[in-house]
């Protein structure tokens, strides 16, 4: 196999380490070189992990955070505290050895040996809940810098609410090669030139280099040129340099545009032969690498330690906040808004929110309304939106078409953050991103807008929300074959079941508007884990007869029973409910008394105890009925039971005709009953 033996090939990096390394050496150089060896020791004890990068970027981090970034170690979650999101997560070490070496509760040496260990907050990749010094949890490149400009938008917004004493931070992010390639970083990088979220800045590790070897190999982009494009300002330093980083992070700071700062940096810097190769990326250098890289930095320390005068300026570091937070906790203290601010920061809804969505059902109740479910959701809108203040819209450009504005939100733009409506463009991967930063920033409640459909689109952030629990709520509209004309393209067929399967999203799709409202008003609850609200564009028909109790908060509830003992069950979700009591009607009036059991939420439904879900269930022959595919209803239907759904993508036509065409009639419904009961 001669022909694929790579020739021994000079490595050009190490000309330039060479000469990296023959500088003097500053106190921000031994300050760095801490970051390193605890990289270079954590993944050689791990035997895995990504010593490269922490590497590569340790003295734009060192500067970063022991000048610019401020926090204070003594309270990680300090409202006003400048955010850091590590977007490049593979690189977690980077972050962990900051947290550590500023002095950080939870993460002291024994986390950092237990990296990549059953629980310890040292994980793989750097996971939000895991320690408070975590803003988000990052990994899939792309998504910490979109999640960060949510984040930077969360603070422009609270900003104009609660003014500059009390809300005034910063984001920091750093990024990597391909969190610069992944198309979502595009999204959120012209979404944040657009808003000009100027106290944003992206420290750019640009060392060339990603797992497949040369970025040349597949990535010529101007980063340059396009990020000035989007809007933004940017520098190109050597990220070795602590002058240049200083004076690009001062840059940064006056900046009156959102920031790229391109650091030249050498992945793996220290490592004598693997420095500036794919190499150091993703594995342990191995014993005898990793001590030529700490011989080559000057680095004498045994494994895991760090010299007490080095580890006295770092604990500095973490405390240089202390002062800043004390007098924002004085402002914070005199200020007239404290209630409100710290009522919106710990999640707290406003007393007596939901009195208006209790009036809103008896509406419903009272009128009876046959209209989408879209609509009955902008109708929840309408008394939400003015009872909690923290809510946050916005729809990726099908706003008309989503029913996610409502009257008196305004509209949020560059020059005016006062208002709640956010035209996110045509990015949903971007908008869902920056809903989870906005999220996670805490202090307000985002709602994103588009087709069920796109989903796919939004997925990836989707389920870093559902990682994070973040406190976000999708609304999806045109959520079946019943959108009709637009076709298969635009008909969501696998997407219920898709993401049902969904660790800690609960997925809602509701069948009449007693049922949104409530089903709003459990997203609006809900404050451990994004929802999705599944609507139709077609109208229904109000079918509650009762709105004592939200029924949609057991998931799934007997909506109509059979009149006498139950010959079977019929079970349906969204707009297939109704379709359900037109075979119920049909049946009765034949003698054949089935019930209609409403499932608006599977996951509440499943936590349910066994005899209220046996109840629901009933011992009957089980019809399930939505119009999507039926992946997953065994689980409520068991071996025996009948799906009337979805087996195909659909078709262009108007939806009435869809339904009889694809069979999800009544009359279908009523003969599979008639035929399972023999
Ligand atoms: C969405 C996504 N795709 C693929 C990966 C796997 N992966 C991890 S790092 C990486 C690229 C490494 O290059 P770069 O981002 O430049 O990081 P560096 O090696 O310079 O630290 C890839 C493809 C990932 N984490 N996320
Ligand atoms: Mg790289």
């Amino acid at each position: 196999m001669a022909a694929l033996d790579a020739p021994v090939t000079e490595n050009p990096a190490l000309a330039r380490q060479a000469e990296i390394l023959a500088r003097p050496p500053t106190p921000a150089w031994h300050m760095a070189n801490a970051i390193r060896a605890l990289a270079i020791d954590a993944v050689e004890a791990a035997k895995s992990g990504h010593p490269g990068m922490p590497m590569g970027m340790a003295d734009v981090a060192t500067a970063l955070w022991s000048r610019f970034h401020k926090f204070d170690a003594a309270d990680p979650r300090w409202p006003d505290r400048d955010r850091f999101v590590l977007s490049a997560g593979h690189g977690s070490m980077l972050l962990y050895a900051l947290l550590y070496l500023t002095g950080h509760d939870g993460m002291g040496i024994e986390q950092i040996k237990q990296f990549r260990q059953l629980h310890s907050p040292a994980a793989g990749h750097p996971e939000f809940g895991m320690h408070p010094g975590i803003e988000t949890t990052t990994g899939p490149l792309g998504q910490g810098i979109s999640t960060a400009v949510g984040m930077a938008l969360a603070e422009r917004l609270l900003a104009a609410r609660f003014g500059r004493s009390l809300v005034d931070h910063r984001t920091w992010v750093i990024a990597s090669d391909g969190d610069l390639m992944e198309g979502i970083s595009h999204e959120a990088a012209a979404l944040a030139g657009h808003l000009g979220l100027s106290k944003l800045t992206v420290l750019y590790d640009q060392n060339h280099i990603s797992i497949d070897g040369d970025t040349a190999l597949a990535y010529s982009d101007d980063v340059h040129k396009r990020f000035a494009a989007y809007g933004w300002a940017t520098k190109a330093i050597d990220g070795h340099d602590p002058q240049q980083i200083n004076a690009a992070l001062s840059f940064a700071t006056r900046s009156r545009k959102p920031t790229l700062i391109a650091c030249q940096t050498i992945i793996g810097l220290g490592a004598p032969t693997k420095a500036g190769t794919a190499a150091t990326h993703g594995s342990a250098l191995g014993a005898q690498e990793a001590a030529g890289a700490k011989a080559a930095l000057g680095w004498n320390a045994p494994p895991f330690s760090v010299p007490d005068d080095l580890l006295t300026r770092w604990h500095e570091a973490g405390s240089r906040g202390a002062g800043t937070r004390r007098a924002w906790l004085k402002r914070l203290a005199h200020s007239n808004m404290r209630p409100e601010f710290e009522r919106v920061m710990a999640g707290k809804l406003p007393d007596n929110w939901h009195e208006a969505v209790a009036a809103l059902k008896q509406e419903f109740l009272d009128t009876k309304p046959k209209i989408a479910t879209r609509q009955s959701s902008q109708k929840a809108l309408e008394v939400l939106v003015p009872a909690t203040p923290e809510l946050i819209g916005g729809s990726a450009d099908l706003t008309g078409s989503n029913l996610t504005l409502v009257k008196g939100m305004g509209q949020v733009s560059a020059g005016n953050f006062s208002g709640r409506y956010i035209h996110y463009g045509v990015r949903e991967h971007g908008m869902t991103a920056a809903a989870n930063g906005i999220a996670l920033h805490g202090g307000l409640i985002p709602y994103t807008g588009t087709f069920f459909v796109f989903t796919d689109y939004m997925r990836p952030a989707i389920r870093i929300g559902a990682i994070t629990r973040a406190h976000v709520i999708h609304v999806l509209t045109h959520d079946s074959i019943g959108l009709g004309e637009d076709g298969p393209t635009h008909q969501p067929i696998e997407h219920l079941a898709s993401l049902r399967a969904m660790p800690h999203l609960h997925v809602y799709r509701p069948a009449d508007a007693i049922e949104v409202a409530e089903c709003w008003e459990l997203a609006i609850r809900r404050n451990d884990g994004p929802s999705l609200l599944v609507l139709t564009r077609q109208a229904l028909p109000t079918m509650r007869t009762e709105v004592t109790e939200n029924c949609c908060s057991r998931g799934g509830y007997v909506l109509a029973d059979a009149d006498g003992p139950r010959a079977a069950t019929l079970i349906a979700t969204g707009s297939e409910v109704s379709i359900a009591m037109d075979a119920r009607a049909a049946l009765g009036a034949e003698g054949i008394n089935v019930a209609v059991v409403s499932l608006p939420c599977w996951e509440l439904f499943e936590v349910q105890d066994e005899a209220y879900r046996a109840a629901v269930l009933g011992s009957a022959p089980r019809i399930g009925i939505e119009a999507a595919g039926g992946f997953g209803w065994e689980r409520w239907l068991g071996t025996d039971g009948v799906f009337i759904g979805m087996t195909d993508f659909g078709a262009s036509a108007p939806y009435e005709i869809l339904y009889r065409h694809f069979g999800i009639t009544p009359e279908a419904i009523a003969a599979a009953v008639r035929k399972k009961l023999g």
